[in-house]
């Protein structure tokens, strides 16, 4: 077990702390201790930087099928403080919010007994109807687990609806404490913890952003509340996806747990800053300002939050219910001032934390108007469509009569139904009435006499009789399946996905509207060698070995080469360890030029300094560079290190080898592409089939290692599969190698 000054100087280095270590500095730190380790920590991740953003909650309902322990909010149907919002409320709501320059809206509530997915979905449209450029950050993982179960489909399908409906991320609530034990006791009706973890999880691998939570405050242990960071930060590791993490204080007043009481001050700013020290991998802390009133939130700024939440208007009523401030609202004037009166410099944030400018704003609208002109074409066809089928079907009834006036018909009608009431059908039957009798006559016989000859083949030939009766009730079969697939589907229409990649987005667009699809700008890269608005991905995508088929009016979600280079932020990523910084790089856009090596007496791995443009770069400095900008990062290395182990890049992309070369202490050297790789989207298919370097040797750090990348698969797959031979041979010999030297050891011995 290590002390206090041994876990301090760990954390100071940027090395990961493990949960004694954490349990030792939650317990025996003084508190300017944790808020120092914590500052320090905060200054890596976002400098000077605290976040704030301008928007608002919707609560669609209190009615709710769970009943925690602790919660304040919840009410039964029926109960005279229930509120219940229909869809139209909803949208109406979202619209009174119009002007006021909201980039969030935030969706959360009861669990309602009487919401299916679909009106989860319907909630997200009517929001983005009314609000189209704002994010929409909606539902807890408990609720989507809730509304995905109650549908029977998979946590992937009920995502992607979500998506498909404008859900842009997904909050933290729920998650509550992971104990399982204790989650028995608090919140016995919700998901559990596993299921809460992998809703996120595999949000985060659809690349879906979200948040994490963890209600502290009430009975649980410090044990499990590091239980509780712990299981975060190893899902962050595993699936990285998580912006905040958000420490969300009990509070008692009006609910079942009431006689617990509420946390000191002083554990909120434990909680605020191990929750920065132990999630390493986490980029942001909110100290959530409703939850805390503004004094606590203002003294968690020097506890390591870097975030505030935002302006909410007045709009959610779950701190309210259980103690806190009535009316929650702060303008941005207010939260600025809180922000600097800590020290800090306040920054106004979207939902994905890119700094809201001016410039951007501008942009993001001008990009909305886009899709939006281009969904108003999609929808406009599509009534064409369903007007066309409308006017096509009363064509068929009217026929070429369509031109003679109704009321003929209205009489033909009422005479048919005049002769139809007057007609002796009793007699009809039986044969009784002369004028019936005769027209059926006829038919009748020919009938018996058809089927005598059928009795007679059925007698002659059985086989084929029996051959004959079995072909007819399949085609029956297939011709009933395939008029109810038709019926099922919006009438059978189904589209291939065009491959948009490559094309311009105009080109996109274009495409899209004659396939009666509509397009969706989702994100944007920059790339050099690419001309601006290239389509560069896009979700879904036909492959090269299935196509991907959709129904008429279905939106394509493009990732496309952005016009102008956007510019970022260099974070300080020194005295961490290789692999926090480099993640820290990747998630603003930023990436390495070089490592360069330096030997060190204590550490290997951990960057010393970081330079761009030849500059250094200080914890205070303030830099912006373009997107893809490299950054050269000076890397220690302890003199028993100072070789490192190739690895095996074959059958890599180019991103995954890079990827891989860096954390091998290696750089990279010529990339080169086959003529496969026909243009600059191929390159992105393309996989390595040759690397510079032997996998399995021994290279000193920082030496380059060159790829060859192609977009071949059989080339690839059958050299990778040497590949992988290889690596188990060599294996094999480590292995044996190392039986070999404990033998000789023991044999000295
Ligand atoms: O899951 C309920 C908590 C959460 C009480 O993701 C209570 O940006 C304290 O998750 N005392 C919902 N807490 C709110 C939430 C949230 C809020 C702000 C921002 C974000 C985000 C997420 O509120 C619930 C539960 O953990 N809660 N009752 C109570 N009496």
């Amino acid at each position: 077990m290590r002390n206090i000054t041994e876990i301090a100087a760990s954390v100071r280095r940027g090395e990961r702390i493990n949960v004694d270590d954490a349990l030792t500095l939650w317990r025996e730190a003084p508190l300017w201790l944790l808020g120092e380790l914590a500052t320090e920590r905060k200054r890596v991740m976002s400098g000077e930087k605290v976040y704030y953003n301008r928007n608002v909650h919707i609560e669609p309902s209190n009615i709710c099928l769970f009943n925690c322990e602790f919660c304040s909010f919840r009410r039964r149907e029926g109960d005279s403080d229930a509120w219940y919002m229909s869809l139209d409320d909803i949208e109406a709501r979202a619209r009174a919010l119009r002007g006021r320059n909201i980039t969030e809206v935030h969706i959360v509530g009861g669990v309602h007994p009487n919401h299916d997915l679909d009106t989860y979905c319907a909630m997200i449209r009517r929001v983005k109807r009314a609000l189209p450029y704002v994010a929409v950050k909606a539902y807890t993982a408990v609720e989507i687990f809730y509304m995905i179960r109650r549908e029977g489909i998979s946590v992937v399908e009920g995502l992607r609806r979500l998506v498909d409906a404008g859900m842009e991320a997904i909050p933290g609530g729920g998650a509550e404490i992971f104990d399982t034990e204790l989650r028995k006791k608090i919140c016995p009706d919700k998901c559990s913890s596993e299921e809460w973890l992998a809703v996120h999880r595999a949000a985060h691998n659809m690349g879906i952003a979200t948040n994490c939570t963890m209600l502290y405050g009430h009975i649980e242990t410090l044990e499990q509340r590091v239980d509780h960071l712990e299981r975060l930060r190893k899902l962050q590791d595993e699936a990285p996806g998580f912006d905040a993490f958000i420490p969300l204080k009990y509070r008692s007043r009006n609910n079942r747990m009431s006689a617990v009481g509420e946390c000191s001050v002083e554990d909120d700013m434990r909680m605020i800053a191990m929750s920065r020290i132990y999630l390493d991998n986490i980029p942001h802390i909110k100290a959530y300002w409703v939850a805390y009133g503004k004094p606590t939130t203002e003294m968690a700024l020097s506890f390591g939050a870097d975030d505030i939440d935002g302006t909410i208007e007045d709009t959610t009523k779950i701190y309210s219910m259980a103690g806190a401030d009535a009316k929650p609202h702060m303008s941005v004037e207010e939260l600025e001032a809180l922000v600097r009166s800590a020290g800090f410099v306040p920054v106004e944030r979207d939902t994905h934390y890119n700094e809201v400018d001016a410039e951007r704003w501008a942009a993001q609208l001008a990009s909305y108007k886009d899709n939006a002109a281009s969904e108003a074409r999609t929808e406009k066809k599509e009534v064409k469509r369903e007007k066309d089928v409308v006017d096509s079907r009363k064509s068929d009834i009217t026929g070429d009569r369509a031109e003679k006036s109704v009321e003929p018909m209205v009489e033909k009608r009422k005479e048919e139904a005049r002769r139809a009431a007057t007609r002796p059908t009793r007699s009809a039957a039986t044969g009784s009435v002369a004028e019936g009798k005769m027209a059926m006559k006829p038919k009748k016989a020919d009938a018996n006499k058809g089927r005598g000859r059928l009795k007679e083949y059925r007698n002659r030939y059985p086989v084929i009789a029996h051959i004959l009766l079995i072909g007819i009730f399949a085609l029956l079969l297939i011709v009933v399946l395939y008029i109810g697939l038709l019926s099922g589907t919006r009438h059978g229409k189904t589209i291939v996905v065009p491959d948009f990649r490559g094309m311009s987005i105009e080109d996109a667009r274009g495409i899209a509207d004659d396939h009666s699809l509509g397009i969706i700008v989702r994100d944007s890269i920059f790339d050099v060698d690419l001309p601006g608005g290239t389509v560069v991905d896009q979700l879904p995508r036909t492959s090269d070995v299935r196509d991907v088929t959709v129904k008429p009016g279905r939106k394509i979600y493009v990732t496309v080469n952005a016009y102008n280079r956007r510019m970022v932020e260099v974070p300080y990523v020194a005295k961490q360890t290789l692999r926090q910084a480099l993640n820290q790089l990747e998630r603003v856009g930023l990436t390495v030029d070089k490592l360069i090596y330096e030997p060190d007496m204590t550490s290997t791995d951990y960057v010393l300094r970081q330079m761009v443009d030849g500059r250094e770069i200080e914890p205070t400095t303030s830099m912006r560079v373009h997107v893809g900008s490299g950054v050269t990062l000076y890397v220690s290395y302890k003199s028993e290190d100072a070789h490192g182990v190739v690895p095996r890049l074959i059958g890599l992309s180019y991103v995954q080898a890079r990827s891989s070369v860096w954390d091998s202490g290696l750089n990279i050297g010529n990339v080169v592409y086959d003529d496969s790789v026909e243009d600059i989207v191929m390159r992105r298919k393309a996989r390595v089939y040759r690397q510079s370097l032997y996998q399995g040797s021994s290279a000193s750090r920082g030496t380059s290692v060159s790829l060859y990348l192609s977009c071949d698969e059989a080339l690839v797959d059958s050299l990778r599969k040497v590949a992988e031979a290889e690596a188990k041979r060599l294996e094999e010999q480590r292995r044996k190698e190392e039986q070999r030297r404990k033998a000789e050891a023991e044999e000295a011995i």
